[in-house]
């Protein structure tokens, strides 16, 4: 047993913040109708308090958050109860658990019926009941706790996508219509641009803004923002009445009378096929016009679902399975710093692990040292994620109101944390170590030198490069290429053959064209793009090492920012050395002379290429159907011959077939030309 003393002062102080954060939270987004704090933080942390008070049950009290049952009722409206009570949904978060669920209802039966699942996008938006006695709409109610909603006819009336007659010659008496009211993402933004220029404050998120609206009292401001509605549940009642015996049947009934129904719906015979549905969609959905935030999943058979019956809140025969969040909150265990290729001190977060987006990140970049300012980010604090598209997620903001009492400003360092050189303040934000020979801008250096854009040289990717370093192997990028298998064998996990065929892919790279070497040297501004027009200019870099500032400004593209980073790099005497290694070893430092056409195989022949191909970069490729005399286009048109295709291959596939172009992959491409 707990008692309170035994209970760490640090877990009783956590416990006391979580719940006033909760409950500000609570009162802001409930009453306000102002939220304060993103849905997945609030659940992350509402997580957090509950695991607490479960290990530490003596603490919990009457008041804390996770004691309340229901929502609050407002009472702006006239609290009307629901003819048929509206459940909520268990939540499913990883498929494992749709697995359980499964299991679960399934022993409740004597034997496994036959059975199908119907799964249906899960809207973000408001969940309303409609009443339509004998086909008119009569009300219109909120969910409210599920018993008791909140009479909402006025506004529900002015979504224009709910019937107010509905589109049948002979109605049920009484109808009854569940469904959910959301704002299409581009009203959402009109709505919010709206309120900046008014000086209001925008709505966090699609779903906030539409149960603000339908909570209007004014139906007027709520008919000038474009609700729509999508219904998913229908009641014929009284039950003799009944024809629905599927929840396809319902979608198809709703869709009959005059309802929109979200057309993304799909029976699947078991749950693999349930997989895929939730794969699919878990890419897709930011490309729909309204935000989801997962799949509802249905047994499609009503009298199965029925049969089944329902829990304390949940039916049984449905679940909620929510798409992995791309915010979430965690806390700081560590602040590093990391100083990249170009000697910037980047400042990483190290944080306790956690779930984001379907990964288990605990690393989170903190930008540069102004956002670690404005942050005022601590080691120590609770702080807000993000993951949007990138790798590595980053600090969004500090929930400061959980930050521990003892807790200290980060500051950045003055001295290089790699190399102990003084650091460079270049700017509010970039701070930069300056030290040539600091190892932290080699191993930077090597590993862009080896990156698939650059020189492309596969196994030398980080950690060989830092185990290289370390042996004492490489100094500098010449360095690379007087390896030899022998030297490579003492490292750890080293084998004959990976060593092999490192020194076969350091080798190969010899054969890049100029671009690549040009991009790889890793010189300020001068990206894959830039790093090609400039040498298919300058041709050499003899002339490329001769050329003024005006010459290269004169390249369209080239601005003064670039032009100067190229001279400068260019008069260290250091690079100028490196440049001389590197033509002895053999690199390319100059244009290859015009290709040299082999034969005339694919002559008036248009290729376009999608996807990746098993052995060749698409460049290749594209080489190799020059030298016989073909040519390649980035997309497809009637003048299109061929479309190679590789894996992954993009939206030129579907078009391609559209149009009745020859589709082939690389081995049959490669024996157009007879290889
Ligand atoms: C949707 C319940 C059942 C009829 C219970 C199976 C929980 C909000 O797109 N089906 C949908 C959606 C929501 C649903 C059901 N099908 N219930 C569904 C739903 N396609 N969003 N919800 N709800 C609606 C809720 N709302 C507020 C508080 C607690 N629960």
């Amino acid at each position: 047993m707990n008692t309170i003393n035994s209970i760490p002062q640090e877990v009783v102080e956590r416990v006391n913040n979580l719940r006033k954060q909760l409950q500000e939270a609570s009162y802001a987004y409930y009453v306000l109708d102002k939220p304060i704090m993103e849905d997945a933080v609030y659940d992350q942390l509402y997580r957090e308090l509950q695991d607490l008070e479960a290990q530490y049950p003596s603490l919990i009290t009457p008041d804390s958050p996770t004691q309340r049952v229901g929502e609050k009722p407002s009472n702006q409206f006239t609290p009307t109860p629901h003819r048929i009570p509206m459940y909520s949904l268990e939540n499913a978060f990883n498929f494992q658990e749709l697995k359980q669920w499964e299991n679960r209802w399934q022993k409740q039966l004597d034997a496994i019926p036959e059975f199908e699942y119907v799964c249906e996008l899960k809207i973000d938006g408001v969940a309303v009941a409609l009443t339509y006695e004998n086909g008119i709409l009569v009300r219109g109610l909120t969910r409210g706790d599920g018993m008791t909603g909140e009479d909402i006819t006025a506004n529900i009336k002015t979504i224009k996508t709910i019937p107010l007659r509905l589109h049948i010659q002979s109605p049920p008496p009484i109808l009854e219509v569940r469904g959910e009211v959301f704002l299409p993402l581009e009203e959402f933004e009109r709505i919010n641009r709206e309120r900046e220029e008014k000086g209001e404050s925008p709505f966090a998120n699609p779903r906030n803004a539409a149960a603000g609206t339908i909570r209007q009292l004014e139906p007027k401001i709520v008919s000038q923002r474009k609700l729509k509605f999508f219904a998913y549940t229908a009641h014929i009642l009284p039950e003799e009445n009944n024809i629905l015996t599927t929840q396809e049947d319902t979608l198809k009934y709703l869709k009959q009378v005059g309802f929109l129904v979200n057309e993304n719906y799909q029976v699947c015979p078991n749950l693999e096929v349930v997989k895929a549905y939730l794969e699919y969609w878990e890419k897709k959905r930011h490309q729909l016009p309204y935000t989801t935030d997962g799949v509802v999943i249905k047994i499609n058979s009503l009298n199965l679902q029925k049969q089944l019956g329902f829990t304390q809140k949940f039916p049984r025969g449905a679940i909620a399975y929510k798409f992995p969040a791309e915010e979430t909150v965690t806390r700081i265990k560590e602040i590093v710093l990391s100083v990249g290729r170009t000697g910037a001190v980047t400042p990483i977060a190290i944080m306790e692990p956690v779930f984001l987006a379907g990964t288990t990140v605990q690393k989170a970049t903190l930008h540069n040292a102004q956002h670690v300012r404005e942050l005022d980010v601590r080691v120590g604090d609770t702080v807000v994620i993000r993951k949007a598209g990138e790798i590595i997620p980053e600090v969004v903001r500090v929930i400061k109101e959980l930050r521990p009492n003892n807790s200290q400003p980060f500051l950045m360092p003055e001295k290089c944390p790699e190399c102990d050189s003084l650091l460079y303040q270049e700017s509010e934000a970039v701070i930069r170590c300056l030290n040539n020979s600091c190892p932290a801008i080699l191993r930077g250096n090597l590993i862009h030198w080896a990156s698939r854009d650059a020189m492309d040289i596969t196994g030398l990717g980080e950690k060989t490069v830092v185990a290289l370093m370390a042996a004492g192997l490489v100094k500098s990028i010449p360095d690379l290429y007087y390896l030899t298998p022998e030297k490579l064998l003492p490292l750890d996990k080293m084998g004959k053959k990976s060593a092999d065929n490192l020194i076969q892919a350091i080798n190969n790279s010899k054969r890049q064209p100029f671009p690549r070497v040009l991009y790889g040297l890793g010189i300020r501004h001068i990206g894959a793009v830039n790093a090609k027009i400039i040498a298919e200019t300058f041709k050499d870099i003899d002339s490329l090492m001769k050329a003024s500032p005006d010459e290269l400004m004169a390249i369209d593209g080239i601005g003064e920012e670039i032009a100067s980073s190229l001279v400068s790099w260019f008069k260290v005497e250091q690079n100028r050395q490196l440049i001389d290694q590197l033509k002895k070893i053999g690199l390319r430092l100059q244009l290859e002379e015009k290709l040299e056409v082999k034969d005339k195989k694919l002559a008036g022949k248009v290729f376009v290429i999608t996807g990746s191909l098993p052995s060749m970069t698409r460049e290749e490729a594209k080489t190799i159907i020059e030298k016989h005399g073909g040519k390649v286009n980035s997309s497809i048109s009637s003048k299109v011959d061929f479309l190679i295709v590789g894996e992954k291959p993009g939206s030129k596939l579907e078009k391609a077939k559209k149009m009745g172009i020859k589709i082939i992959n690389e081995a049959e491409f490669l024996s157009l030309i007879g290889s």
